[in-house]
């Protein structure tokens, strides 16, 4: 059981062996991180093994069940390791060093002003090539479900507590999951706060592999709203 006050994270990881360690070091010196888990979901790479020799509990699942299923893993895992009431930051692998300013995310769970912090991050060092149209869908979709308009609707990195956590699960499928949490979270009655967070994070760019990304964020964001629709 955790002596400490302070939240387990939780990094959804495929193909990230070239950052993880950096990401996975940056959030286990941080006293308000109890314990870093990654999911390893079907990486090609050795993304498991780095994360385990950088102090992680790490779990991998032999095939991509997608982002959320990835993240359903961990906080199985969580409280199997006996974090069942501690709160849960999630943060994408790819933030490297930068992530160790998530402690700004997990502060306010703790003080307990908010329910579900949500990271905004600043202009990124590297130009994306989206044209936003997966983060219009995203906004607009939330906005319609509950009033709320989000500056940054996809963030991954995202603190809850227990009670925002038991509103948000079972999780959107894929990459549907941060706006189904949203909405969820909002619905249930929770306090959710966007909180500017100095991280730097890969930015997807414009080759196809970033075209088929975008492609599949948008069919799981639209399948979310679509399943919370006149809800
Ligand atoms: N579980 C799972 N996680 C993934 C998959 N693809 C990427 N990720 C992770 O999801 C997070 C966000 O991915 P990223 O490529 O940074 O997406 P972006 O920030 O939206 O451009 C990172 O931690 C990735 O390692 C996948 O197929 N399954
Ligand atoms: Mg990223």
């Amino acid at each position: 059981m955790p002596t400490r006050i302070g939240a387990v994270a939780i990094i959804p990881a495929k193909d990230e062996a070239q950052r993880i360690a950096q990401t996975v070091v940056a959030l286990a010196g941080l006293d308000v991180v109890l314990s870093v888990i990654v999911i390893d979901d079907g990486s090609t790479d050795n993304t498991a093994d780095v994360a385990g020799a950088s102090g992680a509990y790490v779990m991998r699942h032999p095939q991509s069940t997608g982002k959320a299923g990835a993240m359903t893993t961990g906080v199985e895992y969580a409280d199997q390791l006996g974090y069942d009431q501690s709160p849960v930051l999630f943060a994408d692998a790819d933030l490297a060093a930068t992530a160790s300013a998530l402690v700004d995310l997990v502060r306010p769970v703790l003080a307990d002003e908010a329910d579900l912090t949500i990271a905004t991050l600043p202009p990124q060092q590297s130009a994306g090539g989206g044209s936003g149209r997966v983060v219009r869908l995203g906004r607009e979709g939330i906005e319609a479900a509950t009033g709320w308009t989000a500056k940054q609707p996809l963030s991954g990195q995202r603190c809850l507590n227990r009670a925002a956590l038991e509103a948000a699960t079972p999780f959107a499928p894929g990459w549907g999951v941060e706006v189904g949490m949203s909405i969820d979270v909002l619905r249930a009655g929770l306090r959710v706060v966007e909180v500017p967070v100095d991280l730097q994070h890969r930015v997807t760019g414009t080759d196809l592999r970033a075209k088929l990304h975008r492609a599949a964020q948008y069919r799981d964001v639209r399948q979310a709203l679509r399943r919370r629709a006149d809800r």
